[in-house]
């Protein structure tokens, strides 16, 4: 390394500050591989980055020259060249010599950056082969040369000049560092990415290697990065944007909603991004999901009875951007990334509530989009674990099955028959007019359809679902075992009419979900009552379809005619539904494929997208659907 004689304990004390640099780089700048070097580039920026932040530099310039060496310049105050009185030399000589003399001579306005590890540029100055210097202040242009940490010239005085700013050069020292080669992309990203963080900043890159060149400035500052990270997603909202500042800190947050299921949430603390999230992060994501909450129960989209909203629930599909700048931020975690001071979380959670309530106060229609996307979010998750508990309790006890179960004689499921029945009365009919000795009868609750609540979870209440699962006997999910079937023809009955489509839906979607096996082994079938009844003196014809209909009285001729149109189940007698429905001889069964199925979970999706009122319209103008499917 630098040099080898041996050091006692008092020598090491007097051992210059940037010589521990050299000997330790790794605790200074993290590693000397490729992570280490660039570090080197993002040190020097992020100075410049801390004169756009003093309102006093507008534009970045960094090259990458044929040599390796990089090139940054800006058009900040410049760093200052005259004589530090406590030092008794230039003020550049101690902010390129002194470790952790970056800030020492600001006072006015806090500087934030100073690099990951707050170690200044004198840390690239000590790790570089050598470093130029050229800064434009108070009317000169000066310029002064270092070698590995010391200075190799002493500060000229050049050509007059009315402008400010640093123009820094450095070469990475290839004692320190095994490989010098920049990647153009990494540092391509951190300046886009320090762009987005500093709205109206201008920051160029220019490769002399490739001739590559790039500028970054973006306007909108991090509503772009969010408008950038959701290009290409179908988004919910505008975005929306959040900023606060208090004597020791300011926030800026943004926040935007796509149709998607992934969470891209990024924090950053003083334009270091926070992978390791920290109380920034904790902050913005209780505050988000109580505020969620309060709105989802102002707005009734919550019930007394239903359960808050989790943070899961709230992180589908949102994308944001945290930014925080803190005069005295703590690192800590593994690679230093997560930001560790306390006051930042109440910060943060106070801001975020004010101003979100504030903001959705005023854009309604925000505020419902986002909520209708997490309260779906919070159903599913709700209707998951139900069908979770209830494939427990199957695959756990001794099976019971359900008491509203009539169950049939026969004890070999390829010629059992499960009829699931919408209705007491129907069930009632489908009992007596049944043929037990192979046909089981399962009657679901009535009125099963309320339109407000067409939730899987909540439509088909935990009970039934549990019945339907114990009837079937093969648990579902990950404990679905398909030997276990206990009726392979399982016989959806419902009503030709809107409640019955309904249910239809819904226990397709059911099966769909968690019994999926069933439809792909072909074992899921729908029963086909006639619609209509047609008399004519001693002839009796059943009508499966307007079309039949029609064809019937050509044939029967119109006079004498007497036409029944069956609403419901329930107005056959068990006699007529055994002879039109149930009898394997003469009934007609579509036979679920699982292209049906999905169509049917596509339409339970689509139905949890919209609000009550067009919910039951889209109902009906859908309901016969799964009717007309095609066999
Ligand atoms: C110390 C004090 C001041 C500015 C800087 C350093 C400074 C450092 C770098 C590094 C790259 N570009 C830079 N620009 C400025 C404050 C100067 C003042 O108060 O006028």
């Amino acid at each position: 390394m630098v040099d080898n004689h041996q050091y006692n304990a008092s020598s090491i004390t007097v051992l210059e500050g940037l010589e521990a640099v050299r000997r330790r780089p790794a605790m200074y700048i993290g590693s000397t591989g490729e992570r280490g070097l660039h570090h080197l580039v993002y040190e020097v920026v992020d100075n410049s980055i801390d004169e756009a932040l003093a309102g006093c530099c507008s534009r970045i310039d960094v090259i990458i020259n044929r040599d390796n060496s990089v090139t940054v310049i800006d058009n900040g105050r410049g760093i200052p060249v005259d004589i530090h009185p406590k030092e008794g030399r230039p003020a550049l000589e101690v902010v390129m010599m002194t470790l952790h003399a970056g800030g020492k001579f600001d006072s006015g306005t806090y500087r934030v950056s100073g690099g990951l590890h707050g170690v200044g540029v004198s840390v690239v100055c000590a790790l570089s082969e050598w470093m130029e210097v050229e800064i434009k202040r108070d009317g000169y242009i000066w310029r002064q040369r270092y070698e590995r940490g010391k200075k190799a010239t002493e500060l000229e005085r050049g050509e007059e000049t009315s402008e400010t700013g640093t123009r820094i050069s450095f070469k990475p020292d290839e004692k320190i560092f095994n490989n010098i080669e920049w990647n153009y992309d990494v540092i391509s990203q951190r300046l886009r990415e320090l762009a987005y963080l500093n709205k109206g900043l201008l920051i160029s890159l220019k490769d002399e290697r490739t001739e590559k060149e790039e500028e970054f400035i973006f306007e909108g500052g991090i509503v772009a990065f969010v408008e950038g990270l959701n290009k290409n997603k179908r988004v919910l909202h505008n975005p929306i944007y959040i900023s606060a500042d208090s004597e020791k800190m300011s926030l800026e947050v943004c926040i935007q909603y796509n149709e998607g299921y992934t969470e891209t949430v990024l924090s950053f603390a003083n334009n270091i991004n926070t992978i390791e999230g920290g109380a920034h992060l904790v902050g913005f994501r209780s505050s988000l999901t109580r505020v969620l909450n309060e709105q989802a129960r102002a707005l009734k989209l919550l019930k007394e009875s239903d359960q808050n909203l989790e943070g899961e629930d709230v992180r589908e599909g949102l994308t944001a951007v945290i930014s925080i700048k803190i005069s005295n931020p703590e690192f800590e975690g593994q690679t230093k990334t997560k930001l560790g001071n306390p006051e930042v979380r109440p910060f943060v959670e106070s801001v975020m509530s004010e101003k979100l309530s504030e903001y959705f106060a005023r854009e309604k229609d925000t505020i419902r989009a986002i909520l209708q996307k997490v309260v779906t979010a919070a159903r599913a998750r709700e209707a998951a674990r139900k069908a979770r508990e209830a494939a427990r309790k199957v695959t756990s006890e001794s099976i019971t099955l359900p008491g509203k179960l009539a169950d049939c004689q026969e004890r070999d499921p390829r010629k059992s028959e499960l009829y699931i029945v919408e209705g007491q009365s129907a069930g009632g009919s489908a009992k007596q007019g049944r043929d037990r000795r192979f046909q089981a009868i399962l009657p679901l609750r009535g009125k099963i359809l309320n339109v407000e609540k067409s939730t899987l979870a909540r439509s088909l209440s935990n009970e039934e679902i549990l019945a339907i699962i114990t009837a079937l006997g093969t648990g579902v999910g990950d404990s679905f075992d398909l030997s276990k079937l206990r009726y392979h023809y399982v016989i959806i009955m419902t009503d030709a009419d809107i409640d019955g489509a309904h249910l239809r839906t819904l226990l397709l979607t059911f099966f769909y979900r968690y019994t999926r096996p069933l439809i792909e082994n072909g074992h899921i079938y729908i029963a086909q009552p006639p619609l209509y009844l047609v008399k004519k003196g001693n002839i009796e014809r059943y009508a499966y379809s307007d079309n039949e209909l029609r064809n019937i009285i050509t044939e029967i001729g119109e006079d004498g005619i007497m036409v029944q149109r069956y609403k419901g189940l329930g107005e056959m007698n068990p006699e007529q539904l055994w002879q039109t429905t149930m009898n394997p001889e003469t009934r007609v069964m579509l036979k679920v494929a699982l292209e049906d199925a999905e169509k049917a979970e596509t339409m339970f999706t689509l139905l949890m997208g919209i609000d009550v009122e067009p919910r039951r319209k889209f109902i009906e103008e859908h309901a016969t659907f799964v009717r007309n499917l095609d066999i």
